[in-house]
């Protein structure tokens, strides 16, 4: 890999702590702050995430002014949402917008970074923690400069596995939702959590913590830079049927290996979910 990404993964990381400080920030002012909704009652957005997007895509521009964006907020004004070979920066500008709202402090800044369509740098800034997770493909995983290590448990019922209820309040979709809840919860593992963001849930598994997070109907945005994290690690991504994971499908499983994931897989009861690409 040529090493013209470093600098732009080093634009990465500065701009992500300063994003994070504009999130911290923003809790001081949370009850001016106006709360908007996107694909149902339960999807928020507020300004804060608008911004912050705002701040991290001018800044790249800035310095890298050829190369392409996915951005959460832009693609809900309307930019389409397709992966190219081109160098493109894959933003989640909070990812926990409910949490942000609610000031539960799992909220992150999600920074990914495509080639190819190959994800080569991705950083996490869990901004309430200030801990910030990065992963360069082939060069490892790390916490504030700490080498990361998925858990070495090969038996799922000495697991935690994190998951989501996601913003689909479609009875038929809650249903699938608990009824692969139920199967996992009875394996049984040791517990099921949920941090309210699937970059954190993410870098949970790639920290040894949890040993698997699976989720139907995230975006591509959520879990770019987060599988990286997983990848460089020592996890594993699938599909949530097996399989290699697709960016843009809205099914992410992460895990510490291959056995848990597959036991895993036996256990989701899949519900279909438009890709992130069906308009393109
Ligand atoms: C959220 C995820 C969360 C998931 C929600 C949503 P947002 O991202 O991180 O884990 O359950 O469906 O996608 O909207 O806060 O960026």
């Amino acid at each position: 890999m040529t090493d013209v990404w470093q600098s732009a993964m080093d634009h990465a990381v500065a701009v992500a702590r300063k994003a994070g400080q504009m999130v911290r920030d923003a809790v001081g002012s949370l009850q001016k702050e106006a709360v908007m909704l996107k694909s149902s009652s339960v999807d928020l957005v507020t300004q804060t995430d608008q911004k912050v997007e705002e701040l991290i895509i001018q800044s790249v521009k800035e310095k890298f002014p050829s190369h392409c964006f996915i951005g959460e907020e832009s693609v809900a004004a309307g930019e389409v949402c397709v992966l190219t070979d081109a160098p493109t920066w894959i933003i989640d500008p909070i990812d926990g917008t409910t949490n942000f709202v609610h000031t539960f402090p799992f909220v992150a800044v999600s920074i990914g970074f495509s080639v190819n369509k190959q994800v080569e740098f991705g950083v996490v800034y869990s901004c309430f923690h200030d801990q910030m997770y990065t992963a360069r493909r082939g060069r490892g995983a790390f916490c504030n400069g700490e080498p990361l290590q998925v858990s070495q448990q090969r038996d799922i019922q000495q697991a935690i596995i994190a998951t989501e209820f996601g913003c689909n309040r479609d009875p038929e979709t809650v249903d699938k939702i608990f009824s692969s809840l139920k199967r996992v919860v009875t394996i049984p593992v040791h517990g099921v959590r949920g941090a309210g963001s699937a970059a954190i849930n993410m870098c949970m598994v790639a920290s040894g913590c949890v040993e698997a997070y699976y989720e139907i109907g995230i975006h591509v945005w959520d879990v770019a830079a987060g599988s990286l994290v997983v990848a460089e690690a020592g996890g594993v991504l699938m599909d949530v049927e097996g399989g290699p994971m697709d960016l843009m499908s809205r099914r992410v499983l992460a895990a510490n290996n291959r056995s848990v994931a597959e036991r895993l897989v036996k256990e989701i009861d899949v519900f279909s979910v438009r890709r992130d690409d069906a308009a393109s």
